[in-house]
């Protein structure tokens, strides 16, 4: 059978097995972080590759080189995926990192480390309509044979990576404990006032940009830049494993996108939902 169609069940939550084995996944709990380490860590479809791209570019001083240059999961590489442990010893200090673990599996690997965490969180009725219209053209995530089937999947938590609501409250509530380097932002943030944005990430890892530093931020970080750049947008990965006939990577990059797609019903259901999982979460929420 090709990998493509594993599924890896990891403490209780699937995982595509192009992208995991048993052990990526094991050494992603154990991996040992250094305190320069910067860790981006989201749901998928919440604005992971915008993150990426920001982060490259801040380090870089605005320099687009290495962002026109080097594939995002090669600059900063999923911790938990199996190719991802050489690619890893190869980075230069600090280290862009990124996951999509839930935080109670990668508790134990940041305890006590200074690493800085930026979780980046997007509307989860966002997240779902990307991540539906992902499952299309991506061959390693199953085949849903339509939105509704998907959503109920989603909302039950039960699609590969696990429950978007525990993913979120695990991240931004009490359970991170004593983490105090660890920086929230939301999709809708970068979308309001990308500048804020970079001051907002700037701020949090000490590294402040001159004008002209944070002016090719914006530029290569727009929503056009990164749709036209083989090293964003998987263009260049195999027709096989992602098939762009289906559909873009970069497909809309728009806030309230998920008012096109959900019918009242279906959106009646989410709130219900949202409100009864999110009840013991004190956090405000800033979607629209
Ligand atoms: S993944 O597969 O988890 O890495 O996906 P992720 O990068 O988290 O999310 C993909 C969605 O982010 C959108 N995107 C952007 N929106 C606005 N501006 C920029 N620069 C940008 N870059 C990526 C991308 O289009 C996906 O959202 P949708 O709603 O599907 O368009």
């Amino acid at each position: 059978m090709s990998r493509l169609e594993v599924i890896e069940t990891f403490h209780g939550i699937t995982f595509p097995g192009h992208l995991h084995t048993q052990e990526s996944l094991q050494l992603a709990l154990e991996f040992p972080f250094h305190d320069t380490d910067i860790l981006i860590v989201s749901y998928p479809k919440s604005g992971t590759t915008w993150m990426q791209q920001l982060l490259t570019l801040i380090l870089n001083r605005g320099d687009p080189f290495e962002s026109q240059k080097v594939p995002n999961w090669v600059r900063a590489p999923w911790l938990e995926h199996h190719y991802s442990a050489t690619l890893l010893d190869a980075l230069r200090q600090p280290r862009i990192i990124t996951t999509h673990l839930p935080h109670n599996l990668l508790a134990g690997a940041l305890r006590g480390s200074n690493v800085k965490v930026i979780y980046v969180s997007r509307n989860p009725k966002d997240v779902a309509v990307s991540f539906y219209h992902f499952h299309k053209m991506a061959n390693f995530l199953p085949n849903f044979s339509s939105f509704q089937e998907f959503l109920n999947a989603f909302l039950e938590g039960t699609v590969h990576f696990g429950s978007w609501f525990d993913h979120f409250k695990g991240w931004t509530t009490g359970q991170t404990g004593a983490m105090t380097n660890l920086l929230h932002v939301t999709y809708e943030e970068m979308s309001m006032d990308f500048e804020a944005a970079i001051v907002k990430v700037t701020s949090f890892l000490q590294r402040p940009l001159a004008e002209d530093e944070v002016n090719s931020c914006l530029r290569h970080c727009s929503f056009s830049s990164m749709k036209d750049n083989k090293m964003v947008n998987y263009t260049d990965i195999p027709p096989e494993i992602m098939d762009h006939s289906k559909g873009c990577f970069m497909r809309r990059g728009k806030v309230g996108d998920w008012r096109n797609m959900l019918t009242n019903e279906q959106n009646e259901r989410f709130e219900r939902d949202l409100k009864e999982k999110m009840q013991d979460c004190s956090l405000e929420f800033v979607w629209e």
